[in-house]
């Protein structure tokens, strides 16, 4: 039909090939190719049925993304999926790999679905700030019930080949696509099926039609987690006009939602999020076909928190680890953690109930660095203190195998120096997780001076690998995300001492998105944890030492910046802190003020921005959106706000280095001047996102 469709005859059936790497996606071309092959086969007198295939890794992956925002191309996808509906001959889908978005509403189109067992189906639209576009959130339920349908199209999470099979979504699980779905379209036009045309079919609907909570109650389920997004509402609403409007308005509606949703700054954050995870995985100046060594064993050193996350994320992804600590009773207790994290994520459903066994059987626990010799990659998670990461390393340097990467999971000390006390540097970089480490998606990849590049490939295929986004960053105290976080923790520090109190600055920055505020994250890791750093810098801190001095170390001891209730991680203000705060600053003969939350959220983001340009002048992160994802990932950056860098981009840079000069002047503070790129950038009127274009 065209370069991307191909038209053929089996017989008496026709099959439309889509061939659109890398993963099919709705662009106009295939659209159109689609639209005039069926057209062609409906036409054909000899043809009596058609199959709709995939070539290549996956069956269709949505609408292609790259499109949003241009003027339209016709035929648009609704057509397309109207020419099939209509067509009058049975259609077959063929799914292999992941039917998404725009791919399953074409399916939906189809009058039977049958699919490879491994295959995904989903309508993931929700997480681009979106919602399906193309009749999904009207033939969706009618095909698996409302209740499925609105919790599949609210979380964006696809189903399996066997959910899909048992709530007859799909017809049939085949072995190869294509041919398992001519020999089931074989048996249709044999019978002489009816058609199943999902538009037309209300059976599905008449529970929920009947009792509205069934609907209500999943929707409300499915939106639990939401934080601040649109799109997840939209989705819901658009779902429950199947109960209350014809099929034809519901439609016009749902195109109405979508093209508000598509237009709008949370679904433009959220592309932008996407686009640039995957950009953060191609890293800048490694020559193309830089292979990555082959990772068939880890070694991970420490089963403390950190060390066992880590273990737990290699065994997920069903790689075999070798947890190695220095002692039977602390490796005792770090295979129990494991242990009881695996069951109750499965006894809350979260795994299969066989898993937490399989995996843990992948993690074989043992004392001794010698253990490290049969490991491809060895990540150390040991006390972050320099000296004892370089006796680690000389040690690992005597163990390990030659080629091993040496990897040392540390959150901010200089690699260089780590790497410095081994004989092979060129194999030694950092990965920093975050904790919790099987949870936490972002893994900062850390390039050092002399680190070889088909050693830094590997970390970035084994992230990938283990689900997690890696983002390479050079050597810098704190790396990218950490040390912007501390230009963040010394202005939340500095506002207790002009006038604001732990949980005003909290609510800020929790309104603006973030999952938690700087006081609250501090009680959580424990003020014991900060005091400690502080005493090795030789640093004082008047009102954080005085909780520490007042045994006030954070959640742990049910009093920090916040009082705890037994059992409970609810943060609860506390008036003795508030006495605490306001004695230290008398003590200081400091005058406490007003805080206005504006000025609390301009100081919680514009020095990290700062930081963050800093980073980039350094070339510590090379690309803007390297920033941004680490804060997505790893900080829990509301997605809808596309990260740090973005967000500034949508502000106006000129607006934050003159709020910055502004804070710089009353606070005394110079290092809170735009630094020379910000500066620059607002003087020409630019974005960060122009560096990105060069
Ligand atoms: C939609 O369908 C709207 C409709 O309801 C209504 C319309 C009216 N478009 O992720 P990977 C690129 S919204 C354009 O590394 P994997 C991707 O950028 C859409 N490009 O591979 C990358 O390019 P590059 C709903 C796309 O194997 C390359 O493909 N669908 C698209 O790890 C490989 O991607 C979704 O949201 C696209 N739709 O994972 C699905 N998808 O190599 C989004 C991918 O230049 N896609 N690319 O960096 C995914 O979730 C994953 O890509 C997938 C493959 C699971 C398919």
């Amino acid at each position: 039909m065209n370069d991307v469709v191909k038209l053929e005859r089996h017989d008496v059936i026709a099959v439309v090939t889509v061939n659109s790497p890398p993963v099919n996606a709705l662009s106009a071309a295939v659209r159109r190719g689609i639209f005039e092959s069926i057209k062609a086969a409906a036409a054909d007198p000899e043809v009596k049925g058609i199959v709709l295939a995939c070539a290549g890794r996956t069956f269709i992956a949505g609408a292609d993304i790259t499109e949003f925002g241009k003027p339209p191309q016709s035929p648009g996808l609704n057509e397309v999926i109207a020419e099939i509906e209509n067509c009058g001959k049975p259609v077959v889908a063929a799914i292999h790999g992941t039917a998404l978005g725009g791919g399953l509403e074409i399916t939906l189109g189809c009058h039977f679905r049958v699919a490879t067992k491994e295959a995904k189906l989903g309508l993931p639209e929700v997480k681009l700030g979106l919602l399906p576009g193309a009749g999904g959130t009207q033939r969706l339920p009618r095909a698996v019930g409302p209740e499925l349908g609105v919790k599949m199209i609210v979380t964006g999470d696809p189903i399996g080949a066997a959910e899909a099979l048992k709530h007859g979504l799909i017809e049939e699980i085949v072995e190869g696509p294509a041919a398992g779905a001519e020999a089931f379209l074989r048996k249709v036009i044999a019978e002489n099926r009816p058609l199943r045309i999902l538009r037309n079919d209300d059976s599905k609907l008449a529970a929920a039609k009947a009792d509205r909570t069934l609907f209500t109650n999943a929707a409300a389920a499915a939106n639990k987690k939401n934080r601040g997004l649109d799109a997840p509402l939209a989705c819901a609403e658009a779902v429950s006009w199947t109960l209350d409007l014809p099929f034809d308005e519901a439609l016009k509606k749902e195109r109405e939602s979508f093209l508000r949703l598509v237009a709008g700054d949370q679904s433009k954050a959220q592309r932008y999020a996407f686009f640039s995870e995957r950009e953060a995985a191609k890293v800048q100046n490694v020559p193309e076909g830089t292979k990555p060594r082959p990772v068939e064993r880890v070694a991970i050193i420490g089963a403390g928190t950190m060390g066992g996350g880590i273990a737990m994320s290699f065994a997920n992804a069903g790689i075999p680890v070798t947890l190695i600590e220095t002692g039977e009773e602390q490796l005792k207790r770090g295979m129990g953690i494991m242990q009881k994290n695996y069951d109750a994520t499965a006894a809350r459903g979260g795994i299969p109930a066989d898993a937490p066994a399989k995996r843990m059987a992948l993690i074989t626990g043992v004392v001794g660095l010698e253990n490290v010799k049969d490991a491809d990659l060895i990540i150390e998670a040991v006390f972050e203190t320099m000296a004892i990461k370089k006796e680690v390393f000389t040690a690992l340097d005597a163990y390990a195998k030659p080629g091993a990467v040496l990897a040392s999971n540390t959150s901010y000390l200089n690699i260089d120096e780590i790497a410095k006390v081994t004989k092979r540097p060129q194999d030694v970089l950092g990965m920093h997780f975050f904790s919790p480490a099987n949870v936490m998606k972002l893994c900062e990849i850390v390039r050092a001076d002399k680190t070889a590049l088909d050693a830094l490939m590997t970390a970035v295929a084994v992230a990938r690998k283990i689900a997690k986004v890696p983002a390479v960053v050079g050597v810098a105290d704190g790396f990218v995300g950490n040390r912007m976080l501390a230009a963040r923790s010394k202005q939340s520090e500095k506002l207790l001492f002009e006038g604001a109190l732990p949980q005003q600055v909290d609510a800020v920055v929790i309104k603006f998105g973030m999952p938690m505020g700087p006081f609250a994250m501090g009680d959580l890791a424990g003020l014991d944890i900060g005091w400690r750093s502080r005493q090795d810098r030789g640093i004082k801190s008047p009102i954080a030492d005085g909780l520490y001095e007042a045994g006030r170390n954070g959640q742990k001891t049910g009093k920090g910046y916040y009082k705890y209730e037994a059992g409970s991680r609810a943060p609860i203000p506390d008036p003795e802190v508030e006495k605490l705060i306001d004695d230290t600053c008398k003590s200081l003969g400091l005058t406490r003020r007003i805080v206005s939350d504006e000025e609390i959220l301009e100081r919680m983001m514009y020095p990290m921005i700062n930081e963050g340009a800093r980073i980039l002048e350094e070339k510590v992160a090379s690309r803007p959106s390297d920033i941004d994802v680490i804060w997505l990932y790893g900080y829990g950056w509301p997605i809808f706000r596309g990260g740090p860098m973005f967000y500034a981009d949508q502000v106006g840079l000129k607006h934050i280095a003159e709020r910055l000069s502004v804070y710089a002047k009353q606070t005394n503070d110079p290092s809170l001047e735009p630094s020379a790129l910000l500066k620059r950038l607002a003087d020409e009127d630019k974005t960060f996102a122009s560096l990105a274009k060069g």
